[in-house]
């Protein structure tokens, strides 16, 4: 323990013996008073719901304390097998409202804050959303550790504490602007820094053999520059159940000693330059999404994240079982996040032959049955391939150790296919073409016992394709887990109204148990609880209309009756953002041409940020701002179609879209999206899915029936067959909705005071090399589109479909997730935590 000055003399066990928190609304009157007086010295001419927000946030987070260390205790008595989820991203959004529905006082609060003349929205409203993550894999770490905590599972989410989150995105001229996005600027009411557990993370210097006194060679790791890594832990309650986990995020600090060293030398300038240097490690999260940039800093943030959080695992084993590592499989499960943490197995490794003296076939045994490694993306770009020189160079054990672990694993490949040496090239995990670089998907499916992908067609794709050779080695080692998002956060919370008529219905089990939404579908065909379920509906889509008027003044009016079509997700070339504005150019255009009565009044949403080195992606921004410009200021558009770009789309923001949200466009080429979980969020709020046969979609489709899902495009087979035929000019020749939408687009109809701007956007659509496939698509899409108009037109027919799908919705809740995890892999035992004032 680096920080041993801090230990206390004689603590009494008297110190942590207090009265009883109340769980009453004046319990939390009183307490809030108390932190918005003496703490932030505040009273009634405070304008700023920001403190308002910051004591109640104090008063709620005195009541986990307890439950926390009881869970903590109650791990440790029962000495429970535990699981450690690794991952660069956990985007959990906001705090506040979620930790009150868990505790079970939503309304208690609400109550109390209104005495005292409060708004509790408002309150809620003005908490900074934590952006550590870029989409969808960082929101299913959030999901994962709020169901972990429900189903009482002991799981430790581990991750960076960056510093700058996701940029926040402003829109300029139709352009997108970075701005950075200091989420720490006014404190965290919700961590707790934890020096004591604080751990020593080496870079740089070089190895060494040496001989121990009894004779064994050994490896030295040394002359290293080393980093602080100090833990900062985020309460995660489970749902109404005492249970109380950890998020354990690391920031990167400088050693007292590095700096001491060079203060002594006297050169304090060098000092403070170093202290930058080191510190810079968690200083901001990379902003790309299924995408590797092969930065130094980014490897160096992995290796980080994977080093300080084995460290702080194996100390507490070793605190808790001694220095005898026999039974540390046993007691210890890593689920690697993708393969961002896969440095992991190595580090691991190191640890245990290096630092704790076992052997290498021991501590290999004990990697094995520890590490299970999830894949979430088939995009070649995104699999990290480090340069051999660079780690080399910044953690030249590490580099070693992969080196073994590679001569071990060629040796079984030679054993299985004897003489297959293109297999051997093939499966190495050092690629050996051009630079020498380290393949780390490779890397983690050697290392783990387990490989699962996040949705059936992503996990068939997997096993048949990118992971062959693996596959065919290891069967048993591959398995699906399809995704999902917890209903908490995204129908209880996010949608009160829909969720008070669905308790009123069903009763509330579906909170924890999603399935029990089964039990909606007989109320299709019951007239009254569907004109309640579209009066809810409505509403939110007003509610939606006002968010985005609050945020974005505009002088555009909105009709709630029009179809709200929503399309919200990172921009990408491969989610087709490109497709829906064709779409939109075609409505445009034939209003324009047969006048508006042939189409329903329809209102086109679209959000997202592109990563800020992703040209096309910010192009693409560009694109939909222009053409909502031009729709949305033609008076032949007025009440007929909208087009919208929602600007910063983040966690806060979707839970005020997905309640008012009557189509989820899910339109990625087939084979692409590995899962998707914005398809379920919508989806669980009662919005209908027009999608291609990609990702989760397929199983949506299964979940919702045919009938209540609009199913266009090719699949992925069919997408494969065509590659290298594929003819985009001859179906543009014969199509003319498509070739009247392109000459819009190409006659600079979208962009008359910037000539050729869209040049590459549209050049890229034609290439027959568009590996994205979006003019094969564009008529299917289309019919697609006109099936949606025309189911919309029967309201009554609409709002049963809409029923039908968030009756469906169950098999995507996270519970269902965690569990199959934890049946197939994780193997814990739920753990009962006992606490007085838990129901
Ligand atoms: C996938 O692209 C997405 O399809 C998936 C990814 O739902 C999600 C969670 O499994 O992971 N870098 C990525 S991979 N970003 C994502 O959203």
């Amino acid at each position: 323990m680096p920080h041993n000055k801090f230990v206390l003399s004689n603590p009494k066990l008297a110190i942590i013996k207090l009265p009883e928190q109340g769980m009453k609304k004046h319990d939390f009157e009183e307490d809030f008073k108390q932190y918005y007086v003496h703490l932030l010295g505040r009273d009634e001419h405070c304008r700023s719901p920001y403190y308002a927000n910051e004591a109640l946030s104090q008063a709620i987070r005195d009541r986990l304390m307890e439950r926390w260390k009881d869970t903590h205790h109650t791990y440790r008595a029962n000495d429970a097998r535990k699981l450690y989820y690794l991952s660069m991203e956990f985007l959990m959004g906001r705090t506040l409202s979620n930790a009150m529905l868990n505790l079970g006082v939503t309304d208690t609060v609400t109550a109390a804050m209104y005495d005292l003349g409060i708004e509790i929205e408002e309150l809620i409203a003005s908490e900074h959303d934590a952006g550590l993550g870029n989409g969808g894999l960082g929101r299913l770490a959030a999901c994962f550790i709020d169901s972990c905590a429900t189903l009482q599972l002991p799981v430790v989410g581990y991750g960076l504490r960056y510093e700058y989150g996701m940029f926040t995105q402003t829109i300029v001229n139709g352009e997108q602007v970075e701005k950075p996005d200091h989420w720490l600027r006014h404190g965290n009411v919700w961590e707790i820094e934890r020096l004591e557990y604080s751990h020593c993370i080496k870079f740089g210097g070089h190895t060494e053999m040496y001989t121990t006194e009894e004779g064994e060679l050994r490896k030295h790791w040394i002359s290293t520059s080393n980093v602080l890594a100090v833990p900062f832990d985020t309460p995660i309650p489970g749902y109404k159940n005492g249970t109380v986990n950890s998020l354990r995020l690391w920031k990167a600090v400088a050693t007292e000693e590095f700096n001491l060293d060079e203060f002594n030398a006297g050169d304090y300038a060098e000092a403070v330059a170093s202290k930058i240097t080191a510190e810079n490690i968690t200083m901001v999260l990379y902003p790309n999404d299924a995408n590797e940039n092969g930065k130094e800093l980014r490897l160096k943030q992995q290796y980080f994240l994977a080093s300080a959080s084995l460290q702080d695992v194996i100390a507490h084993w070793v605190d808790t079982h001694g220095k005898d590592f026999k039974h540390f499989a046993e007691k210890n499960c890593f689920q690697l996040n993708d393969t961002h943490p896969s440095i992991a197995i190595p580090e691991l490794m190191r640890l245990l032959v290096d630092e704790h003296h076992l052997s290498w076939d021991d501590a290999w045994t004990i990697t094995k049955k520890t590490m299970a490694y999830t894949n979430h993306t088939l995009l070649p770009e995104a699999l990290e391939k480090w340069s051999v020189n660079l780690m080399r160079r910044l953690v030249p054990r590490l580099m070693e150790i992969i080196f073994e672990i590679n001569a071990h694993f060629m040796e079984e490949v030679s054993l299985h296919w004897p003489g297959d040496t293109d297999r051997m090239r093939r499966m190495s995990i050092i690629e050996e073409e051009g630079e020498q670089r380290v393949r780390m998907a490779y890397l983690a499916l050697v290392g783990s016992f387990s490989v699962n992908g996040v949705a059936q067609l992503h996990s068939q794709l997997l096993q048949q394709g990118l992971f062959r050779d693996f596959y065919e080695l290891w069967p048993y080692k591959f398995n699906n887990k399809t995704n999902g998002v917890t209903p908490r956060r995204w129908l209880a919370s996010c949608n009160p109204e829909l969720a008070e008529l669905i308790t009123e219905t069903i009763g509330d089990g579906w909170i924890t148990d999603l399935s029990q939404l089964k039990k909606l579908e007989p109320y299709a065909e019951n007239a009254k609880f569907r004109q309640r379920w579209r009066v809810i509906k409505q509403a939110a889509k007003q509610r939606l209309i006002d968010y985005k008027k609050r945020k974005h003044p505009t002088e555009l009016h909105f009709d709630v009756n029009a179809i709200f079509d929503v399309q919200v997700k990172r921009i990408h070339e491969y989610k087709r953002q490109v497709l829906n504005v064709l779409h939109v150019i075609h409505l445009y255009n034939d209003i324009k041409k047969r006048g508006a009565e042939h189409h329903v009044a329809r209102c086109v949403l679209i959000g997202g940020k592109a990563a800020p080195g992703y040209k096309i992606a910010k192009k693409i921004i560009k694109l939909i701002n222009n053409v909502s410009h031009v729709i949305n200021a033609d008076p032949d558009m007025a009440n007929k179609l909208t087009l919208l770009f929602l600007p910063d789309y983040r966690v806060s923001a979707m839970e005020k879209i997905c309640p008012g949200a009557d189509l989820s466009e899910q339109i990625s080429t087939a084979g692409k999206e590995a899962s998707g979980t914005g398809n379920m969020k919508l989806m669980m709020n009662g919005a209908i899915t027009i999608g291609t046969l990609d990702g989760a979609n397929i199983e949506i489709r299964e979940e919702a029936g045919d009938e209540n899902f609009f199913l266009f495009g090719l699949t992925e087979q069919e997408i494969e067959e065509r590659r290298g035929h594929y003819d985009p000019l001859s179906i543009i020749g014969q199509d003319q909705d498509l070739k009247e939408v392109l000459h819009l687009l190409e006659s600079g109809h979208f962009n008359q005071c910037e000539p050729g701007l869209f040049d590459d956007v549209i050049a890229s659509i034609k290439s027959p090399h568009d590996p994205w496939m979006t003019i094969a698509d564009f008529r299917s899409y289309v019919d697609a589109q006109a099936r949606v108009e025309d189911a919309y037109r029967d309201q009554d027919h609409w709002t049963k479909m809409s029923i039908i799908n968030c009756a469906n919705s169950g098999k995507f809740s996270t519970d269902r997730t965690i569990n199959e995890y934890n049946q197939d892999i994780w193997k814990l035992t739920p753990q009962h935590v006992k606490h007085h004032t838990c129901k």
